[in-house]
C-alpha cells in the first residue's frame, strides 16, 4: 500500500473560500446569495453605504444655489443634477442591502455620526461658481474613482457605477460648461471662478483618501478586487486629467509644486493637508455639524411620508388577502 495520500478535497466552509477565491481570481462577479467571506461583506457594507450616504448629503452644498440659480436654465439644470445625486444615493442603499442591511438602520448610522461620508461636502459652497467647480472637480474626482468600480468584484455595486458614472459625466461637463461661460463674462466673474477653483482644489484631492501607505483597507480590497485602484494611482490620475482641462479654462490651480515631470510621464504635485482631511473625517470639518443637522431634520420632517407608506402598503395587503 502506498504511504502517499492524495490531499484530502477541501470541505464545507473551505469549499465554499476556494470557490469565492476562484471566482475573483477569474474576475467573475459576486452575487448577494453567493457565499461570501464575513470580512468581504462588512467592507463592502462600509464603502457602499459610505458610498450613499455621500451622495445624500451631497445633494447640499450645491442644492443650496437653486434658489439662488441665476437664470431658469441653470435652476433647471442644477435641479436635475441635484435630483440625479439622490437616485444615486438610492441605488447605493438598494446595492447594500442586498448584503443583508437595512436602510432605515443606515440612515441612523449616518444622523448619529457613526458611519462616515465624503470629507468633501463639509465645505462650504460661498457663490455660485462653486456649482461650476463641484460639477468640474469634484463630478470629475468623483467619475476618476467610480469608472473602476464598474468593475469591482461584487455585481450590485458594478452594476449601479454604470449608470451612476454615466451621469456624473453629464454633471461634470455641466460644471466645465458653467465655468466656460463665466470665464468669457467679467473680471469679477473671472476672480470668482479661480476663487472658488482656490478653495476647491485640495478638498478634491483629498477626496481619493489618505496616501496608500496610511490606507488601512487597500490592500484587502483591491485582493477582493473591490477597489481596482489604489487611492494614489487615482489621485495621480485625476491631476494628470486636469491640469489641461484647467489651462483650458485659464485658471490656476493653487499648487507651486504642480509641474510635468517628463521622466514619470506624469504631473508632480504638493501634498494635500493630511492633518485637515483627518479633522474633517473625524466630524470637526467647517461644515460638518450643519450638514448631518439638515439630514437628521429631513429625516424626521420625511416620518409622515413612510408612515403613510407603511400604512398604505399594510393595507393593501390585507386587502389582497380578503
Ligand atoms: N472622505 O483605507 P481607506 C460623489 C475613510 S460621491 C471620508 O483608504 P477605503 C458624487 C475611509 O472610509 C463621493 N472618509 O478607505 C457627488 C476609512 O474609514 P473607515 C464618495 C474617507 O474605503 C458629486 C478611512 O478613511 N465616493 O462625490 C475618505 O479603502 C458631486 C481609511 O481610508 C465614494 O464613496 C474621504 N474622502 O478608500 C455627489 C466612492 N477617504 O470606513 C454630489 C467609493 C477615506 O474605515 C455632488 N469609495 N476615508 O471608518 C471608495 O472608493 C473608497 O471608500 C475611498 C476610501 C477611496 C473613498
Amino acid at each position: 500500500m502506498s504511504t502517499v495520500t492524495a490531499q484530502a478535497p477541501p470541505e464545507g466552509a473551505d469549499v465554499r473560500q476556494a470557490e469565492f477565491d476562484a471566482k475573483i481570481t477569474a474576475d467573475q462577479r459576486i452575487e448577494p446569495r453567493d457565499w461570501m467571506p464575513d470580512g468581504y461583506r462588512r467592507t463592502l457594507v462600509r464603502q457602499v453605504s459610505q458610498h450613499a450616504h455621500s451622495e445624500i448629503i451631497g445633494m447640499q452644498p450645491e442644492g443650496d444655489w437653486i434658489a439662488s440659480a441665476p437664470s431658469l436654465r441653470r435652476k433647471a439644470i442644477l435641479l436635475a443634477k441635484v435630483q440625479d445625486e439622490a437616485g444615486h444615493g438610492l441605488y447605493l442603499y438598494a446595492a447594500a442591502e442586498t448584503l443583508g442591511v437595512d436602510r432605515a438602520d443606515l440612515t441612523d448610522r449616518l444622523i448619529e455620526g457613526r458611519q462616515k461620508y465624503s470629507s468633501i461636502f463639509n465645505y462650504p459652497s460661498l457663490s455660485f461658481a462653486d456649482v461650476g467647480v463641484i460639477g468640474w472637480l469634484v463630478d470629475g474626482a468623483a467619475i476618476c474613482n467610480q469608472v473602476p468600480l464598474c468593475r469591482s468584484s461584487f455585481g450590485p455595486y458594478a452594476r449601479a457605477m454604470v449608470r451612476i458614472c454615466k451621469e456624473e459625466s453629464f454633471h461634470q461637463r455641466q460644471g466645465y460648461e458653467l465655468l466656460m461661460r463665466m470665464m468669457e463674462g467679467t473680471d469679477a466673474q473671472r476672480a470668482m471662478v479661480q476663487d472658488a477653483v482656490d478653495r476647491w482644489w485640495w478638498p478634491s484631492l483629498m477626496m481619493f483618501g489618505p496616501p496608500d501607505a496610511d490606507s488601512p483597507n487597500t490592500q484587502q480590497s483591491m485582493a477582493w478586487r473591490i477597489k481596482r485602484d489604489t487611492n494614489d494611482d487615482l489621485r495621480q490620475k485625476f491631476v494628470d486629467m486636469t491640469v489641461p482641462q484647467a489651462e483650458r479654462l485659464g485658471v490656476t490651480l493653487p499648487d507651486p509644486e504642480l509641474v510635468w515631470n517628463d521622466q514619470r510621464g506624469h504631473y508632480d504635485f504638493g501634498e494635500p493637508d493630511w492633518v485637515e482631511f483627518k479633522q474633517v473625517i473625524s466630524g470637526s470639518g467647517p461644515k460638518n455639524a450643519e450638514r448631518i443637522a439638515r439630514r437628521r431634520a429631513a429625516h424626521e420632517k420625511g416620518a409622515w411620508v413612510r408612515e403613510a407608506a407603511t400604512a398604505y402598503a399594510s393595507k393593501h395587503a390585507q386587502e389582497a388577502t380578503v
